[in-house]
């Protein structure tokens, strides 16, 4: 080849390379918060108590720095800065939570709270006046305490309940917001809740997370059928629900099976139901738990069944798939005498399994969190594979450090090795991404580890009692990729341009 066509040619690999690096029109960037994370307020005129306000004011050891959300950012008060957050970063979207108990004191219908419903109304009219569409997630953790006096997640009359929140929650706000999220991570609100981890801390021993799990679907079902049939038809919006994935590899080739296993159990239990052609649990899953259950004596299986008619009315309750993930996890059996230890939390410690990593995935703050952007990739096809074509909203990414530096460049390197997979996954696999979000918008209480880890694109000073709020290298970058759709765009921070 000659030089010239060999220039010609690098010249147009290059044109090729870099048009390849952007994210199409429609696609839409935001960032995520959740309620008890950054609101404080926690007894702010008629609010109700919540399951979080309960379980770290009664047990403050649960907590690494026996810190709590009494305050967190105060966005109670501070809820403007967060808008103007947003707005400068040019962001479309803002995915937020609504505390129930602030809404509804008693946890039921029979009380709206109007300073509660208002707190919400203004911020969804800030935002909106900004340009900033809400995504709005009906729950994020916080359970009116009054309910889980009443068994909680673990009394199937909490579809009903949840139905009741769920209806006053579309009135007060279905004319302006088009994304509703029903449960955010339903694994974490079961296999955490219910194994003593989490809010409300129950340790039962695999039995209650299995209850919860049934309940929870159907109880997303049942929001999502009431607003299909009511709402949908005069706002158009659209519901689905937001499942947390650890990507699994088999940490060896002998543990292919196990792994299998260990997807069923984390990510089908919750996506089997409601995206799959068929509905209903994993089969291999229902088999597995039910001949366990056998075994140990049990007169049925610790997984409760569905009925047909629920199956189909959780089947099909979805409009997109929402994604929550972070980190990939090896598979391995538990050595003989060896403990789960915390991972327990994706429900694997009942197939006799463990998370191990690979050197080549970096650490980060978070002890469960191990760096593989590829995982990302693979999640997704995994789920095209799975449940088809669906289209996936990324509901959460991001990344933790112990948030001592706004140049954080370990945060903004991450934001954009996952954006790359985004990308590839849609060009390559065909995969239908139509946005993704940014976890955090600021550094918040990060339940257990409190404010010991750090996720936030803006630092927040807790030390200060209003809470400023300042952006790090990582939302510089974010933006500049939101606002021009090009991965590889260039941005300022703080005063010189820099690249990543
Ligand atoms: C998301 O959970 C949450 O939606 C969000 O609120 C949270 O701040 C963010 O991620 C970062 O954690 O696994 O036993 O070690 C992701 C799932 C749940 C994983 C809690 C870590 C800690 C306890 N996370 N879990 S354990």
């Amino acid at each position: 080849m000659d030089r010239y066509v060999a220039i010609v040619f690098s010249i147009l690999l290059g044109v090729a390379a870099a048009s390849s690096r952007r994210f199409p029109d429609g696609f839409k960037f935001g960032a995520a918060t959740a309620a008890y994370q950054i609101e404080g307020g926690w007894n702010a005129s008629d609010k109700g108590e919540s399951i979080w306000d309960r379980h770290v004011h009664a047990h403050p050891g649960v907590v690494e720095d026996r810190s709590n959300g009494d305050v967190a950012c105060d966005s109670y008060h501070h809820w403007r800065e967060d808008v103007r957050m947003v707005k400068e970063m040019g962001l479309d979207f803002y995915r937020f939570s609504i505390s129930w108990p602030r809404v509804l004191p008693t946890g039921f219908a029979n009380h709206i709270s109007e300073d509660g419903s208002k707190y919400y109304s203004n911020l969804i009219d800030e935002l909106l006046a900004n340009g900033i569409e809400p995504v709005v997630t009906l729950y994020h953790w916080d359970l009116p305490q009054s309910l889980q006096d009443l068994g909680g997640w673990a009394n199937p009359l909490i579809a009903d309940w949840f139905a009741d929140y769920a209806r006053v929650i579309f009135d007060l706000y279905g004319d302006r917001v088009k994304t509703w999220i029903t449960i955010n991570e339903p694994i974490i609100v079961c296999d955490l809740g219910y194994n003593g981890i989490f809010a409300p801390g129950i340790n039962s021993d695999n039995f209650g997370a299995y209850m919860c799990s049934r309940n929870i679907l159907l109880a997303h079902a049942r929001a999502y059928r009431l607003y299909e049939k009511e709402y949908k038809p005069k706002y158009h919006g659209e519901v689905s629900i937001s499942n947390h994935i650890f990507w699994f590899e088999p940490a060896t080739d002998q543990d292919m099976e196990l792994t299998e296993l260990s997807k069923d159990i984390s990510i089908g239990r919750y996506s089997h139901p409601i995206f799959s052609a068929k509905g209903g649990w994993p089969p291999a899953l229902e088999r597995y738990i039910a001949e366990k259950s056998k075994k140990e004596g049990y007169s049925r299986s610790r997984l409760p069944s569905f009925t047909q008619e629920e199956i189909e009315l959780i089947r099909g309750s979805y409009d997109f798939y929402g994604l929550n993930h972070y980190t990939t996890r090896t598979i391995r059996p538990l050595a003989a005498g060896e403990a789960a230890g915390v991972f327990l939390v994706q429900g694997i410690s009942e197939l006799g399994v463990t998370c191990g990593g690979r050197p080549e995935w970096p650490s980060t703050a978070s002890e469960w969190f191990l760096v593989n952007p590829r995982g990302l990739r693979d999640t997704m096809l995994y789920l095209k594979q799975q449940y088809g074509d669906l289209r996936i909203l990324i509901t959460e990414n991001g990344y933790s450090d112990s948030g001592a530096e706004l140049d954080d460049e370990p945060r903004a390197r991450y934001y954009k090795d996952y954006l790359e997979q985004v990308l590839l996954a849609m060009e390559e696999d065909d995969v239908k991404v139509i946005g993704y979000t940014a976890w955090t918008l600021m550094d918040n209480f990060e339940w257990t580890d409190g404010y010991q880890s750090r996720f936030g694109l803006h630092a927040v000073d807790f030390s200060d009692p209003l809470r400023p709020r300042t952006p790090r290298r990582s939302a510089h970058y974010y933006a500049a990729v939101a606002r021009t759709h090009d991965l590889d765009a260039t941005y300022k921070f703080p005063e010189e341009k820099q690249e990543l």
